[in-house]
């Protein structure tokens, strides 16, 4: 069996997401993401200029020695670039094995250990008030996990995660009017004053059963990290997100020392070695890897399968630009994972998105129910893409209120 071409295509509703699609001489086709937000046509280039010529003509099944290929074969390793480039094909090998095996992909892990997985939705207000409407509107719809991200008083400019719009669903995070940063000021005094009341106001309205997570986006020391989540323990918080910036990874230490609050941490981790200390020395709770970011299925069950070891359990990132493909890839992972926690979830499915990728996954009141299609339960359909092509955007960049440059 042979790869006899593949192809990326750039775009989508809204999006610029990155996907591969591998064919093979008998039919079967495979398909992969490779989205990294922001920097959509890097990937894609790799994809492109390097990895594709080399792909074809190799036998699809071996996807362990295509990936080894690759990732050693470039002998500078890692990186997000090129372990998304790696990620959309292994994906898509993952994709093509499951249909050729005629079963969805979970069963290609060793089956389902639960029926639905249980997610997250992120809420999100310019204030307290409107973030306390923006939860309720999940809990009606019968989400149980929920991230709550307000505005702080006196805070200069927005912050991560507060979306201003009425609109619960807006993606909020990519500014689509050009290439250059905006600029968000941040000031850390004023969040962690503000933000520990703000969110037993919330435990308060929402009572135990909700489980409440918030997401530092990497904005703290590690002292300040510390002294926060101690301060957070009586809301007793599902997770608190990225409380410091992780490369280092011996910053948790110091949290770990003073609180018990439950940390994740992971979303920007491409690489097992970059998280290994973190679960060998069970500094982390909640690992946040995604499949796209961090080399694909292959790499990242075995960053799952370390964890477990650990007593740490998955939460993968979900964000807006990952797309349905690799939200199906981590369904199937979810549906196995001995040591699966929780999925990040955002609405995508727009009318346009569901044009664009048809999908056999369900999600109903706040649980994904993964697809028993043969492969990932995602299609691709080759003429809505041709609405689309790559929209320059940007991320916020973030500065003190003196112009030093923070953390976004
Ligand atoms: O591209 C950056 C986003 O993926 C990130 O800001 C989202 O922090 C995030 C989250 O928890 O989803
Ligand atoms: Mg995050």
């Amino acid at each position: 069996m042979k790869i006899t071409d593949a192809k990326v295509f750039v775009g989508g509703p809204g999006k610029n997401y990155v996907t591969l699609k591998i064919q093979t001489d008998q039919g079967v086709y495979g398909l992969g993401d490779a989205t990294l937000n922001n920097r959509e046509t890097l990937p894609a280039a790799y994809l492109n200029d390097y990895l594709i010529p080399n792909l074809i003509g190799l036998d699809p099944r071996n996807s362990e020695d295509i990936w080894q290929f690759f990732y050693r074969g470039a002998y500078f390793r890692k990186g997000p670039i090129a372990m998304a480039a790696f990620g959309a094909i292994d994906m898509a090998l993952w994709d093509i094995k499951a249909k050729l095996a005629s079963m969805p992909l979970y069963q290609m892990f060793g089956g389902k250990s639960r029926e639905g997985a249980l997610l997250y939705a992120h809420a999100t207000g310019a204030d307290l008030e409107a973030l306390m409407d923006s939860i309720s509107h999940y809990v009606e719809q019968g989400y149980k996990a929920v991230r709550v991200q307000c505005g702080v008083p006196g805070m200069p400019t927005e912050s991560y995660g507060v979306s201003h719009a009425a609109d619960n669903n807006k993606h909020y995070i990519t500014d689509f009017s050009g290439i250059r940063p905006k600029v968000e000021i941040w000031d850390t005094d004023r969040y962690m004053r503000y933000m520990p009341d703000a969110l037993m106001a919330i435990r308060e309205r929402f009572g135990e059963q909700l489980k409440i997570l918030h997401d530092v986006h990497h904005r703290l020391l590690p002292r300040e990290a510390a002294e926060f989540a101690k301060t957070l323990e009586p809301v007793g918080l599902f997770w608190l997100e990225d409380p410091t910036p992780a490369e280092d990874q011996d910053a948790l230490r110091l949290l770990r020392q003073h609180s018990t609050v439950p940390v994740a941490i992971g979303e920007v981790f491409n690489s097992i070695w970059e998280c290994n200390k973190l679960i060998e020395h069970e500094l982390i709770d909640f690992i946040r890897v995604a499949v796209t970011y961090a080399g694909g299925i292959t790499h990242v069950k075995r960053i799952v399968d370390l964890a477990g070891l650990h007593h740490i359990r998955t939460g993968f990132h979900g964000a807006p630009s990952h797309s349905p493909l690799c939200m199906a890839a981590q369904a199937h992972l979810n549906a196995w994972a001995p040591n699966f926690g929780i999925q990040e979830y955002l609405v995508l499915d727009t009318p346009e998105c569901d044009a664009l990728f048809p999908s056999t996954h369900r999600v109903e009141s706040g649980m994904m129910y993964v697809s028993d299609e043969p492969g990932l339960g995602v299609d691709f359909d080759e003429n809505e893409a041709k609405k689309y092509s790559f929209k320059p955007g940007s991320h916020p960049v973030v500065r003190l209120e003196d112009g030093t440059l923070w953390n976004y």
